[in-house]
C-alpha cells in the first residue's frame, strides 16, 4: 500500500495484524469482519503519518488441513497453494489494503519456527516427554477432562462444541506452568494489554487457576513444520501460527531494519475464540524466548447470522461475495462496524443492513452532500462559493467539524469504532440541522452574500466529513472529495490541521452526482 507521507526515521510506525485463517474454511462474513477492523486502522494511521505495516494470511500446517487435503484427494501442499488463493482474493474484493500476506508454507515463516524453537530450548524451555489427552482437531488443541463435555454417544465434546479424540503419543513440552505468575504480573502492569476488559478478566481468571505444561509437537501425522534436530516430531501448529506475527518482521534477522522499525506489533486483531492462544501462549512464548511483546490482543465478538450461530453444517455461512454484490462495497464496510459495539457478539440481519443503509448512508450522508453540492452548481456556477463574516451557527459548525478528528482518533485507538462513526454522523446531523435552519435556497435572492457563505461552511464540513470518513467508506468518500476537487495530496490528516488546506474560493467543481443510493429492491440476499 503507498505511503501518503515522505517517511524518515522519526516516523511512528504501526504493525497492525489479523489472525491467519485456515484455509480449509471458505471464507465468510466473519473473516472479512476482522480484517476490516484492520483495515480501518491501517487506513486511518497512514492517513495520520504514520509508517503502517499490516500483515494478513492463511494458517496452512495441522491436522485439519492435512485432513481437508486429503478428503480433496490431494497433496496438502497443492491443497493450500488453491485454497489460500480463496484468502487473497476476499482482501483484494474487500479492498483491504494489507503491506504483506504471509502463508506458513513459505520458507521465510520455516526459518522463523525453527528459529524460535532453537530459543526456546536454549532458554531451557522445552523438553521431551509424552502427551496422554484429549485433542480437538477442529480447534487445534489440548483440553483437560474437566473441560469437556458428554455427547449423547458416549463421545466427548470440547467449549467450543468440537469433538475431541483421545491422543498417546512422544511429545516436546513447553514449560508453561512456569510462566503463570510472571503473566498475571505483565497483565497486571500492562491493564491495556488484552481487551476489551471483560476477557481480560477472563483469560486473568484462567490463568490464575494454573497452568499445565503444553504440548508443542506431535508425531502422529506429518503436515508441519520438523522440530529441529528431531525429524520424528512436527511443530504444535499454534506454535507454528502465532510466529506468523515475528516472521512478518523478518525474525530471526532481528537487526534487520524491518524487525526493528515494526516489532513489538501494536494490534494483534483477533475474535473472541482465539483469545486464550494470544494473550496466554503467545506471551509466555515470546517471554521465555526472549522477544518483546505485542502492545495489545484485541478480541472481537462473534457474528450469528439471522439469530443463528455461523456453520458449516447449518450451511448458513454469508458469503461477503453476495453481500458486497447485493448491497456494495463502502455500504457493507460501514454496516459491519456501525451495527455493533466492537467486541461484542454481533447479529446479521438483512433488515438491519437495509435500515442502515437508508437512513445513516443515503438520508444522513447522502443527502447532505448531494443537498449542498447541488445548491452550489445551481446557484454558485459550479465555483467553491466565497466565506464572508462568520455567525456563531457557522462557528459552532466549523468548531465541531475542526473536533472530529481528535475524537475519532481518541475512538479509534481503544477499538471503539462504533463509537468513532457515531461521533462522525453527529456531525453529519448536525449539518443537516444547519442546513435547515439557514435555508441557503431561500438566501439566493435577498441575501447573496449570506447564501455562498452558508455553503462554504457546508462545504467545508463536508471535506471533513470526507477526509474522516476514507477508512471506513473509502470508494465514497473518494468520490466525494473528487466533487469538491480536493486534489489527492490534501487528503491526508495534516491538511485538516493546516488552514491553507481549507477550500479556495473560486475552485471549479465537477457536476455532483449522489455517492450513496438508497437500497430499493424486495429481494435481498439468503
Ligand atoms: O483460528 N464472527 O483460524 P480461523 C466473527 N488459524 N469473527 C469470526 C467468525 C464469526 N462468526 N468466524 C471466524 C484460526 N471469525 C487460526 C488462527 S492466528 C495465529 C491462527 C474470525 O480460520 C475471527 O477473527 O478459524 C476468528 O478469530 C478467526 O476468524 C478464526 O479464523
Amino acid at each position: 500500500m503507498a505511503q501518503l507521507f515522505m517517511l524518515g526515521p522519526e516516523t511512528p510506525t504501526f504493525y497492525i495484524t489479523t489472525p491467519i485463517y485456515y484455509v480449509n474454511d471458505v471464507p465468510h462474513i466473519g473473516h472479512a469482519y476482522t480484517t476490516l477492523a484492520c483495515d480501518v486502522l491501517a487506513r486511518f494511521k497512514r492517513l495520520d503519518g504514520y509508517d503502517v505495516k499490516f500483515l494478513t494470511g492463511t494458517d496452512e500446517h495441522g491436522q485439519k488441513v492435512e485432513k481437508s487435503a486429503q478428503a480433496a484427494g490431494i497433496k496438502p501442499q497443492a491443497f493450500t497453494d488453491q485454497v489460500s488463493e480463496n484468502f487473497r482474493d476476499l482482501a483484494n474484493h474487500m479492498n483491504f489494503s494489507y503491506d504483506d500476506f504471509i502463508r506458513t508454507t513459505e520458507n521465510r515463516h520455516k526459518i522463523a519456527c525453527a528459529a524460535i524453537w532453537q530459543k526456546l530450548q536454549a532458554a531451557g524451555e522445552i523438553y521431551l516427554g509424552s502427551y496422554t489427552g484429549w485433542y480437538a482437531v477442529r480447534d487445534e488443541a489440548f483440553y483437560s477432562e474437566g473441560e469437556l463435555t458428554d455427547g449423547p454417544n458416549g463421545d466427548k465434546f470440547a467449549p467450543s462444541g468440537a469433538e475431541v479424540e483421545w491422543v498417546e503419543e512422544p511429545s516436546y513440552f513447553f514449560r508453561l506452568s512456569a510462566w503463570q505468575e510472571r503473566l498475571i504480573k505483565y497483565y497486571q502492569e500492562n491493564p491495556d494489554f488484552i481487551m476489551p476488559k471483560t476477557r481480560r478478566n477472563e483469560v486473568m481468571s484462567f490463568v490464575d487457576g494454573g497452568l499445565q505444561d503444553l504440548s508443542i509437537s506431535r508425531t502422529t501425522f506429518k503436515w508441519g513444520v520438523p522440530v529441529p534436530g528431531d525429524n520424528e516430531h512436527i511443530m504444535y501448529v499454534w506454535l507454528d501460527a502465532l510466529t506468523n506475527y515475528i516472521t512478518g518482521t523478518g525474525f530471526p534477522n532481528t537487526d534487520a531494519v524491518e524487525y526493528t522499525k515494526y516489532w513489538p506489533a501494536q494490534l494483534h486483531m483477533v475474535g473472541k475464540d482465539i483469545l486464550r492462544f494470544h494473550a496466554v501462549y503467545w506471551p509466555a512464548f515470546l517471554m521465555a524466548a526472549g522477544l518483546e511483546l505485542p502492545q495489545r490482543i484485541f478480541a472481537h465478538g462473534w457474528w450469528t447470522n439471522e439469530g443463528q450461530k455461523i456453520s458449516k453444517s447449518l450451511g448458513n455461512a454469508i458469503n461477503p461475495y453476495d453481500l458486497v454484490r447485493e448491497f456494495g462495497l463502502d455500504q457493507v464496510r460501514y454496516f459491519l462496524l456501525r451495527e455493533v459495539p466492537f467486541g461484542n457478539d454481533g447479529d446479521f440481519s438483512n433488515h438491519a443492513i437495509i435500515q442502515r443503509i437508508n437512513g445513516e448512508l443515503a438520508n444522513d450522508y447522502g443527502n447532505l452532500a448531494q443537498r449542498v453540492l447541488s445548491m452550489i452548481a445551481k446557484n454558485c456556477s459550479g465555483l467553491i462559493p466565497a466565506c464572508g463574516d462568520l455567525t456563531d451557527e457557522d462557528k459552532q459548525l466549523l468548531n465541531t467539524a475542526n473536533a472530529l478528528l481528535a475524537t475519532v482518533r481518541d475512538y479509534l485507538d481503544i477499538q471503539s469504532f462504533h463509537e468513532a462513526l457515531e461521533a462522525i454522523w453527529s456531525l453529519i446531523r448536525a449539518a443537516n440541522g444547519y442546513v435547515d435552519q439557514q435555508a441557503p435556497w431561500k438566501l439566493k435572492k435577498e441575501a447573496p452574500v449570506r447564501m455562498d457563505s452558508v455553503l462554504y461552511v457546508l462545504a467545508e464540513t463536508i471535506r471533513h466529513l470526507a477526509i474522516i470518513s476514507q477508512p471506513f467508506i473509502p470508494q465514497a468518500s473518494s468520490a466525494l472529495l473528487d466533487q469538491l476537487s480536493v486534489p489527492e495530496h490534501e487528503r491526508n490528516f495534516t491538511c485538516l490541521e493546516t488552514k491553507n488546506t481549507s477550500l479556495r474560493v473560486g475552485t471549479p467543481l465537477p457536476k455532483p452526482t449522489g455517492v450513496f443510493p438508497r437500497y430499493l429492491k424486495e429481494n435481498v440476499v439468503n
